[in-house]
């Protein structure tokens, strides 16, 4: 550490981008640098530049609190969301990268009979769909959350949706590790290099003009997040993407306190404690369109003081860092993955809030629809559906307040 890692090998290349690639992904968060090592893996497609105008998953990947479930309520979301979730308990394997999955259990606070309801149905639905949620009542939540205060100022704890496989990963380790992947089947990883504009011709995509020069290509990703509407925009179209930020905290670190993840919609707050002991806070989105990637006070003391009542004993501590991402908000809360109408572009967006736990999910469907011209896991996603008014509610799986 001493002499700057002089001498370590580096995890990825930093080439200078060629002429021309197959396919041109943009943005190296964790859905564009998954969607391009399973091109690679699963497809064989490896002339592939994953395009990145910052620093690799210098995004909301590496800004977010890392939650992994799949508890949502509509077939099409369960299915990705738990194909992402099971590609996680194999990760580090499959990349020989530790993305530090822990798989600690996760609990969704039911605070109000309506909450309840809501909660209990979304277990029937994951017990048809496969996946392995349970309700649980108030004195199991105490046992597995011994510092919970279940009796509640404002909000008694009525029971809790528990996903005993749900849990959080290191985030900037999955980053890594994907690019470390692609890097190594010979794809080019390139930052600091920002698309600017993006070329068409006959309605057909034919490259992207960035600040390292035009680069042609036969498809193009736009994976991009915040910025989809940008980026569709240059391409001519529009999409239903609202960009809002979203900001978390952490506090000084303390001795392990709490081994699950608790979410507690009802206050808009949740917490878990991380590997350093620090303990991970977040809330709601900030209530109008933005792209300042910090986050209004007015949150800050909003979920600080919605934990402190669920867990008086944070009541005293300080809080080290607070931090925001710009989150892309589709109106049924549910992402898109689709063509669009120029042929050769697609898009991979919309995962608003939640879109951590479902990277390589999406990447895997991703990939599938862009070799393949179909997925049946991205199916649904498509943006006709806007048109056509076949909405994928999961406002209330989202969790987080919008
Ligand atoms: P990003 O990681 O943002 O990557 C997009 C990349 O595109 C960026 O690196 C950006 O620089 C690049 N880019 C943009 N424009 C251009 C351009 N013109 N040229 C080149 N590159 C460009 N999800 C969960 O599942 N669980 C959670 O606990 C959770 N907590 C969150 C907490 C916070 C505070 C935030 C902000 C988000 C949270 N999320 C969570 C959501 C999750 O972080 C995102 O849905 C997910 O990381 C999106 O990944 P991405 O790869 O699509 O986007
Ligand atoms: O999607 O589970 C989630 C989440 C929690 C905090 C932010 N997003």
């Amino acid at each position: 550490a001493m002499r700057y890692h002089a001498g370590w090998e580096r995890a990825w290349r930093s080439p200078t981008p060629k002429k021309r690639y197959k396919v041109i992904v943009v943005g190296a968060g964790g859905h564009g640098l998954a969607t391009a090592y399973y091109l690679g893996k699963v497809h064989g497609i490896r002339d592939v530049a994953v395009i990145e105008k910052g620093w690799l998953g210098g995004g909301n990947t590496g800004r977010n609190t890392t939650i992994i479930r799949s508890n949502y309520l509509q077939d099409p979301s369960a299915a990705i969301y738990e194909k992402a979730r099971a590609l996680y308990e194999g990760l580090s394997q499959d990349l020989n990268y530790n993305v530090m999955f822990s798989p600690r259990g996760l609990l969704m606070l039911g605070q109000t009979e309506h909450e309840v309801r809501g909660y209990k149905r979304t277990v029937h639905a994951n017990r048809l769909q496969g996946i392995a949620t349970e309700w649980i009542g108030p004195e199991r939540v105490k046992e597995l959350v011994p510092i919970i205060n279940i009796a509640g100022p404002r909000y008694p704890v009525l029971g809790a949706l528990y996903q005993a496989r749900g849990g959080t990963a290191r985030h900037d380790a999955v980053a890594w590790g994907y690019a470390r992947a692609c890097s190594a089947m010979g794809m080019d990883i390139i930052q600091k290099c920002e698309v600017t504009g993006i070329r068409t011709e006959g309605g057909k995509v034919q490259g992207v003009s960035t600040t390292q020069g035009e680069i042609d290509c036969e498809q193009l990703a736009v994976v991009v997040a915040g910025h989809s509407s940008v980026m569709a925009e240059m391409a001519g179209f529009r999409l239903p993407i609202e960009s809002v930020a979203l900001q978390a905290w952490v506090s000084e670190p303390i001795k392990p306190c709490m081994d699950v993840v608790v979410m507690a919609n009802t206050v808009h707050g949740y917490m878990s404690q991380s590997d350093k002991g620090e303990m991970v806070i977040g809330g709601g989105t900030d209530g109008f369109n933005n792209y300042t990637q910090r986050g209004s006070w007015h949150h800050v003391e909003e979920t600080t003081r919605a934990l402190v009542e669920t867990f008086p004993i944070i009541s005293r501590l300080k809080m080290l860092r607070q931090w925001g991402g710009i989150v892309d908000m589709t109106g049924d809360r549910s992402p898109i993955l689709s063509k669009t109408p120029v042929e050769g572009i697609f898009v991979n967006c919309g995962w608003g809030t939640g879109g951590f736990k479902s990277i390589p999910g999406s990447g895997y469907a991703m990939a599938e629809l862009m070799a393949r011209g179909h997925s049946p896991l991205a199916a649904e996603f498509g943006l006709e559906r806007f048109r056509e008014g076949r909405f994928i509610d999961e406002s209330v799986a989202a969790g987080v307040a919008h």
